[in-house]
């Protein structure tokens, strides 16, 4: 089996350490690291995706092959501005005002970086402001809000407003998800997408950003 080959197995398994020392070695034997992100790192996370949409990876395995998938990208990224590697997009993400729920935000952001996008995490609690001001500073394709309450979700239509009132709706796609949150609510609030699971939040956004 090649280097890369081990690799996007390790990533798939979950194993940590191997994931990080197979990546050291890819770059110790020179291997370009844009090479390294799109023929292990990617296909691997684009793997567990799938097997998860088949139902046969739960969110344990998930995120057991996500925490892989960020120690190696930890060895990888110092060297992949270098090599001149473009992200697949940026990506803005935050859970909303008034929620602290961040467990499945933050596997939708492993996620998203396992597939090659750039992301910025505000955190929890994100006001609509805090939102504008990550759009402003960030300039990202993309913003992405978790809710897992039903009290909370009601901040994203907020936050869609006070986009449209800074001017930005326009320069960006709007994605919701989280427990709270349906397709039908994406629709109302005139969101651009829903994502009921990490995997979806990943095929949506890699479909809203080459729109
Ligand atoms: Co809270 N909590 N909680 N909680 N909590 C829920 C959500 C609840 C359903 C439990 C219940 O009553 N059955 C309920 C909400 C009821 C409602 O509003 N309808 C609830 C409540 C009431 C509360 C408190 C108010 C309790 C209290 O204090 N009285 C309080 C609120 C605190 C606050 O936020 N202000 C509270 C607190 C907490 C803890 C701190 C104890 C803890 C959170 C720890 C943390 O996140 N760091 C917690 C937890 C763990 C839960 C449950 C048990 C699990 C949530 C979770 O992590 N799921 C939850 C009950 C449940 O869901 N079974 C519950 C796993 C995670 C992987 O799934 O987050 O849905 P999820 O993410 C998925 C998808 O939704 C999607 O992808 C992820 C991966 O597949 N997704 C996105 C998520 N975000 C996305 C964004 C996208 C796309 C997809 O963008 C495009």
């Amino acid at each position: 089996m090649s280097d890369l080959a081990a690799l996007r197995t390790a990533i798939l398994e979950g194993k940590r350490k191997d994931a990080e020392a197979l990546t050291k070695a890819a770059l110790d034997q020179g291997t370009d690291p844009g090479t390294i992100a799109r023929d292990a790192l990617i296909p691997a996370m684009q793997e567990v995706g799938d097997r998860f949409s088949r139902g046969e990876y739960f969110v344990p395995e998930m995120l057991i092959a996500a925490k892989a998938m960020k120690m190696a990208m930890e060895v990888l990224r110092p060297t992949l501005a270098k090599s001149g590697y473009t992200p697949a997009g940026r990506v803005i993400i935050g859970t909303v005002r008034g929620d602290l729920h961040d467990i499945g935000k933050n596997l939708v952001k492993m996620m998203l970086e396992g597939a090659g996008f750039e992301v910025v995490d505000l955190g929890v609690d994100v006001s609509p402001e805090k939102f504008v001001e990550g759009v402003k500073q960030h300039k990202p394709q993309l913003v992405a809000m978790s809710a897992l309450l039903t009290t909370t979700m009601l901040s994203m239509p907020d936050t869609i407003k006070a986009l449209s009132a800074a001017g930005l709706r326009g320069t960006v796609k709007v994605v919701i998800g989280g427990a709270a949150t349906t397709e039908a609510f994406a629709k109302e609030i005139a969101a651009d997408g829903y994502g009921s699971d990490a995997a979806t939040a990943v095929a949506l956004a890699k479909r809203l950003v080459t729109a």
